[in-house]
């Protein structure tokens, strides 16, 4: 009852780290949720760094059941669906794709790019909105808010908020993401709601988090305790650190995944499967649809 524990940072259950395998069409990803180590951790389904030169890429796919979220670090992504939304993603650039009842497309790196390097998150949706439109949310790199808790700490705040800056983006699942680049020793804490759970995927150099300070190093997980407390502290010592802090409300619904669809039950799987193959309930389009950019 006493505030005592709500000054202490949440701390470190697990550590994982990702090496990289092959996924898509000559495609390479370190997975981080979503392997077996790092399951179900609701509402996040997958999270992938990905890395595709200019022969990979994921051609012609459907989703349905949740949200697809692409952040690009390096190269060049371009993206087309069956209903004619198309674009292309640069370093820093977000596309928040909410699949609901369904989307088919391509993601395929620009041609001319030696490598698209980036993360992809799958964020589960609650219930009542897995059938609901699709909807692409984007925003350049520009456009990304950022806060500047000190001097040497920039957060890009991707998803939620940070040090009082606050994402425009919507979230049907409540969710956090934030892109922290820290210098060499510094501090910081960032606020997370208490309920949430969440983990830091580390891209780059060593952090330090929580009070017993566990290091953690490039393309490794962290999860957090889910012991109510509503801080993470994080320090760097001698090097440099890109991070991400992913963080999200639990839906405490039953899953069901069967590769790109993701629903509550088996009968609602058995009839994703069916609407993909006839083309009904939002895949109307899909039926002879082939992207143009996944041809070679
Ligand atoms: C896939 C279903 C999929 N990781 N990282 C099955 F949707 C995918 C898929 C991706 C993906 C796409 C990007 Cl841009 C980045 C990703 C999985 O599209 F690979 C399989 N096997
Ligand atoms: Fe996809």
């Amino acid at each position: 009852m006493t505030a005592i524990s709500s000054n202490q940072s949440r701390s470190i259950t697990k550590a994982v780290l990702s090496r990289e395998q092959a996924e898509g069409v000559g495609a390479r990803v370190r997975r981080s949720i979503g392997r077996p180590e790092l399951r179900n951790h609701d509402p996040f389904l997958m999270l992938d760094e990905f890395n595709v030169d200019q022969n990979g890429g994921f051609p012609d796919h459907p989703h349905r059941g949740f949200e697809t979220v692409t952040y690009m670090l390096e190269g060049q992504f371009q993206h087309e669906d069956f209903a004619g939304h198309k674009g292309t993603i640069g370093p820093g650039d977000l596309q928040w794709m909410t699949a609901g009842r369904g989307i088919v497309h391509s993601e395929m790196p620009v041609k001319s790019q030696t490598r698209a390097h980036g993360l992809q998150l799958w964020i589960n949706l609650p219930k009542e909105h897995k059938m609901c439109e699709p909807q692409y949310q984007e925003l350049l790199d520009g456009e990304i808010k950022r806060a500047n808790p000190q001097d040497g700490v920039v957060v890009k705040v991707i998803a939620g908020e940070s040090h009082g800056v606050k994402s425009q983006v919507y979230t049907r699942t409540p969710t956090m993401y934030l892109d922290y680049k820290m210098d060499k020793n510094k501090v910081v804490e960032q606020s997370i709601p208490a309920s949430y759970t969440g983990f830091i995927y580390m891209l780059k150099g060593t952090a330090f988090i929580g009070d017993e300070e566990f290091e953690g190093q490039a393309h490794h997980t962290l999860t957090f305790s889910e012991d109510g407390t509503d801080t993470i502290k994080i320090r760097t010592k001698d090097e440099d650190a890109h991070f991400v802090i992913i963080a999200g409300e639990p839906l405490h619904e039953p899953i069901v995944q069967h590769g790109p669809f993701v629903m509550n039950t088996k009968e609602e799987i058995y009839s994703t499967v069916r609407d993909y193959h006839d083309g009904k309930n939002g895949f109307e389009r899909a039926a002879h649809w082939r992207s143009s950019i996944a041809r070679k």
